[in-house]
């Protein structure tokens, strides 16, 4: 049972680096001697040191023979940090438990082996499950190169996610909105497409205590986005990035001159391709996009296959109206037995609202 306590402490150490370790994983690190924690860190920004570095410097007596409780296999290889089993090894640890493997190929296994070589005991698979239930992200990035996309939608009971005018604010109560914030602080990215701009001109900003800003993600087929758009006025200091199959160079440059980012992107089925989309954000460290609509977009998101996860707030009212948007739009599947299936959903009360979580299968 103690045994358990000390990974949990680990794991929530790690959940600290939330959003500020992209595109590494969230790894949380305590170390036991006597049934007594002398040391605890957690990865706390890209590029700075790791869990266990962070835990053994922090030791408030001499980790010699102690226990090292970690939610990641601790690395071998030689990164933008010096390899956690160097440390391990030196600081004289003589027992390490561990909660997932680490797939990245410079690791995967070796930092496990490397320990045991040298006659640490090493426990391995402890709490896995709850420890790989926070590098979802960094376990897909890790192994495909594409970042994760989330796509989140808010509707009513009736699958609306406006009124028929178009007027959105708000479908969800407050807690629920504050969630969406929490993930924009998780999550690389948050992404749109233009329809979103020009009718709410959005900022996509994170207002949390503590959040960091998300990169800006805007799909813009035509290049419409205006120039005194609330993204492209505030792009100086936030990055923004705006994806774009246009060719009209004059508007290609006011808008990168004001401060946005150009990706130019080939047009498939009538809207920039997003699996290539995906791919150059992977190209340059982009673990994981919130994709936040609307309904076009959403629909281009499922045909291209690059969806991970569904979240679906859900708020017990009804809009009705017939022109009323739903969440998804295009030209849909023909036949029900054609629907994209998602898994069973994990679900999370907000006030009266819910969240609805379910990861779509493959087709
Ligand atoms: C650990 N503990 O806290 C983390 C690990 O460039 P670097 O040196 O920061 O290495 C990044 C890689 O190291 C990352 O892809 C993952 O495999 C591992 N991250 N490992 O032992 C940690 N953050
Ligand atoms: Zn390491």
């Amino acid at each position: 049972m103690k045994d358990e306590k000390y990974m949990r402490l680990a794991l929530n150490l790690a959940e600290k680096g939330c959003g500020k370790v992209n595109p590494n994983p969230l790894v949380g690190a305590v170390i036991v001697k006597n049934s007594k924690v002398i040391g605890k860190g957690y990865h706390m920004e890209y590029g700075g040191f790791h869990a266990e570095r962070e835990a053994i410097s922090s030791c408030c007596e001499c980790p010699e023979g102690a226990d090292m409780y970690v939610t990641l296999e601790p690395c071998c290889h030689q990164g933008k940090q010096p390899p956690c089993t160097e440390a391990i090894i030196q600081a004289g640890i003589k027992h390490v438990i561990v909660g997932s493997y680490d797939p990245n190929p410079l690791v995967s296994g070796k930092g496990i082996q490397m320990l045991k070589e040298h006659g640490i005991k090493v426990t391995e698979n402890f709490l896995r499950e709850e420890c790989d239930s926070v590098n979802y992200v960094f376990f897909n990035f890790i192994s495909t190169g594409f970042p994760y996309v989330v796509m989140k939608y808010a509707m009513t009971m009736d699958g609306k996610i406006a009124v028929r005018t178009g007027e959105s604010r708000w479908v969800t109560g407050k807690e629920a909105r504050k969630q969406v914030h929490r993930d924009r602080n998780r999550y690389s990215a948050v992404m749109v497409g233009i329809g979103t701009v020009l009718k709410d001109d959005p900022l996509l900003t994170c207002r949390i205590a503590g959040g960091r800003n998300p990169i800006r993600i805007v799909c813009d087929t035509d290049l419409r986005i205006p120039e005194d758009s609330q993204i492209v006025k505030t792009s100086r200091e936030i990055r923004t990035i705006i994806a774009t199959a246009s060719n009209d160079v004059r508007q290609y440059r006011k808008i990168q001159q004001a401060g946005c980012e150009i990706f130019h992107i080939p047009v498939k089925n009538g809207h920039i391709d997003l699996k290539k989309l995906m791919r150059k954000l992977g190209e340059i460290n982009i673990d994981s996009v919130l994709l936040e609509g609307g309904a076009t977009i959403n629909w281009a998101a499922l045909e291209a296959d690059i969806v991970n996860k569904i979240q679906v707030y859900i708020s017990p009212k009804l809009f009705g109206g017939g022109r009323a948007p739903s969440p998804i739009g295009g030209k849909g599947v023909s036949m029900p037995a054609a629907a994209f299936m998602a898994s069973p959903p994990k679900i999370t009360f907000f006030n009266d609202d819910i969240l609805l979580e379910s990861e779509v299968m493959k087709k």
